[in-house]
């Protein structure tokens, strides 16, 4: 009886697995990524040093200073209140959405002398 039982069940579960789903009528509307810029502090300053954005459209830096060489231990965002303390080796996200198209400086404390242009599209 007992075997009969789990048979059935096993029957049962195969069937329903083998049943056609629902064909999904709306697609779920996709949020776009984030665009991820990965850059580096090296002895060479950041590398890349000119980076072409979209107004408008939200991209991150990814941002991991190699060296201590350099006096490019933070990153500040010319017009924006971004001024984030890069330590040794460890990544660090700066998210910034440009506004206009334009060419924006970044880079070090000391006026950005250590630093790169984003050229806004
Ligand atoms: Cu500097």
């Amino acid at each position: 009886m007992r075997t009969l039982t789990v048979a059935a069940l096993l029957i049962t579960a195969l069937c329903v697995k083998e049943e056609p789903k629902p064909e999904v009528v709306s697609t779920p509307v996709k949020k776009p990524a984030t665009r991820r810029i990965e850059m580096a502090v090296t002895t060479d300053g950041f590398v890349p040093h000119d980076v072409k954005v979209k107004a408008n459209e939200p991209v991150t830096l990814v941002v991991t200073r190699k060296t201590d060489e350099t006096c490019a231990t933070e990153i500040l965002i010319e017009g924006t209140d971004i001024n984030a303390p890069l330590p040794l080796d460890k990544p660090v996200e700066v998210a910034w959405t440009p506004t206009k198209a334009g060419q924006v400086k970044f880079g070090c404390a000391m006026d950005k002398m250590i630093g790169g242009i984003l050229l806004v599209e």
